[in-house]
């Protein structure tokens, strides 16, 4: 087939090096850049079988996310905009190991078991980040997909979440929204704008005011791109916009949630709002500093508090019984599920980390908030959840405190991308948020105190060595791991650790929560050793804090 004969003749200039394995991780392949020119490639050609598979038009977005520059990565996008499907994942992992000569045994293999009818039209929708190698590898894409004779079409640098967005839209023939840059910023600010009109009326220009650090990456870019819709109702100081420090580099999200401070290149007045997005702006951390320069961290967690309590009292207003569950992971702050279990009487559901497995979770209830502690996650509204708010909102019968509850929900539909976590999405319903109910960034953090806690890295030989069960709160390989944690968190008080193997970098995450800081913090160090000593740790031992 003449098909195969380009796949060949095109994958000669994209070549595997020999002997190079990688896995699909936790969100997509990610390594040092200069590993990925043949991954891309593949993919490419693997979009456009998927393509042909749901006769949908499929994502493909080249970014390695809250990795250093140096790396890069690629994440694939179903058709209603979610992460692509595990079996796909396995034929990711497939077609991206096999040597150069195998190449069209392992691609004809993915279509006879998918029973692919390869003269059905592909399409694949593709966008990169503002890392120096994704030009080169977001080319690799388009000639993996011309490779199969799909068509494509190139969005060029934009945020993870966008892309999203717009294969949805075009999936949906537009219902869901338009599938352009354009029409993203008309539907989130048109929400945004419609729900800041329902503000506390004292509202200040101070309460308006937002300083954004923008990991020096496309979320910044595209916060400036967007500010225009805004109308002034959201005033942003951008810092960290890419025109100086380095990707990732001592800020954006996963630096202020993992060492606990604020990034470097931001000033912080006491008091003030600030919030973090990662390298491709789906994920995001609020933050301040108290007037003793006392740094506050509201992550994921709380996040998902104050949106989930939002809705929860909007659904009280609009008299609707809709099933409202919020899901989290391991790395959930203790304090953040007592406080929604036992206070807010809502569902907590926990799953294994990755943004698939918490949307997956969510799907299950007309209304399921997910969250990573991480500060990556949305919102997800059933179709009947939906259709009652839009029924309650258009009744001509309805009082008008009902009315303007179910009001309230639907913008807040429209502000968020329930694709899949998005920083600004989330940005603009949290603002919307703070703003409708006259409510500080200090009385936001004050809804429940953090148990104090720490995240430590370990490297290990072959991190594939720790299997876990009980979505990752227990480790089950290597022997005798789970018996020293256990016996470790005995020795604090109000105390919990887990282990497991990153599916983004070559390491081991070590967490810990404790009564005191000092308490998680010894516990983190004592967990990193015991995973050192008993996982084939690699090079110094972990040090005390
Ligand atoms: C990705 C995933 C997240 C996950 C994070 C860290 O985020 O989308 O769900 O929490 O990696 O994963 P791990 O602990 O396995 O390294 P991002 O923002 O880097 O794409």
């Amino acid at each position: 087939m003449a098909q195969f004969e380009e796949v060949s003749k095109q994958s000669s200039q994209h070549p595997k090096p020999a002997g190079l394995v990688l896995q699909y991780g936790t969100a997509g392949f990610r390594t040092n850049a200069k590993h990925l020119d043949h991954i891309m490639f593949r993919m490419g050609l693997l979009a456009t079988l998927r393509s042909k598979k749901t006769k949908a038009t499929i994502g493909v977005m080249v970014t390695a996310s809250h990795n250093p520059e140096e790396d890069n990565g690629v994440k694939l996008i179903d058709p209603m905009g979610e992460m692509v499907t595990p079996a796909w994942e396995g034929y990711a992992t497939q077609l991206a190991n096999a040597e150069q000569g195998d190449l069209l045994t392992a691609l004809k293999d993915i279509i006879e078991k998918e029973s692919i009818n390869m003269s059905q039209e592909a399409n694949v929708f593709v966008g990169k980040d503002t890392r120096s190698s994704s030009a080169s590898l977001s080319q690799a894409v388009l000639d993996g997909v011309s490779a199969l004779g799909g068509h494509s079409k190139d969005y060029g640098l934009v945020t993870t979440p966008q892309l999203h967005y717009m294969v949805c839209c075009q999936n949906t023939q537009g219902k869901y929204g338009e599938a352009t840059i354009e029409g993203y910023y008309r539907k989130l600010c048109q929400a945004f704008i419609h729900l800041s009109v329902q503000q506390a009326s004292n509202c200040t220009d101070d309460q308006k005011h937002l300083s954004v650090d923008g990991a020096n990456g496309i979320g910044a870019l595209k916060v400036r791109e967007m500010e225009s819709h805004l109308r002034r109702e959201l005033q942003i100081s951008l810092f960290n916009d890419g025109s100086k420090g380095k990707l990732n580099h001592q800020c954006g999200a996963d630096f202020v949630k993992v060492q606990q401070k604020p990034p470097t290149g931001i000033n912080i007045n006491p008091g003030e709002r600030c919030c973090s997005f990662d390298g491709d702006a789906d994920r995001i951390v609020y933050y301040y500093t108290d007037s003793d320069g006392q740094f506050h961290l509201l992550d994921g967690d709380k996040i998902a508090t104050l949106i989930s309590t939002f809705l929860k009292e909007l659904l009280t207003q609009a008299g609707l019984d809709l099933k409202i569950a919020v899901v989290q992971t391991a790395y959930a702050n203790g304090s953040s599920t007592h406080y929604l279990e036992d206070t807010m009487k809502v569902i907590v559901r926990c799953t294994k980390t990755g943004v698939k497995h918490l949307h997956h979770a969510a799907q299950e209830f007309d209304i399921g908030v997910y969250f990573e502690a991480n500060g990556h996650g949305t919102v997800l509204f059933s179709k009947v959840a939906e259709e009652k708010i839009q029924q309650l909102a258009e009744d001509p019968n309805m009082n008008d405190e009902r009315k303007r509850a179910a009001r309230l929900l639907q913008n807040t539909i429209n502000v968020i991308n329930q694709t899949v976590g998005d920083a600004i999405s989330d940005m603009l319903l949290i603002e919307a948020i703070l703003a409708i109910r006259g409510m500080t960034v200090q009385q936001w953090d004050a809804i429940y105190s953090d148990l104090p806690n720490r995240q430590l890295k370990v490297k290990v030989s072959d991190r594939r060595v720790i299997d876990t069960t009980d979505a990752e709160r227990r480790a089950v390989s290597p022997a005798g791991l789970q018996e020293a944690i256990d016996t470790l968190v005995k020795k604090h008080r109000l105390a919990r650790s887990f282990v497991r193997p990153s599916g983004t970098e070559d390491v081991v995450r070590v967490y810990a929560e404790a009564e005191t800081q000092e308490s998680a913090d010894s516990l983190a160090h004592e967990v990193s050793l015991a995973v050192y000593r008993l996982a084939g740790g690699v090079g110094d031992e972990p040090k005390p804090l």
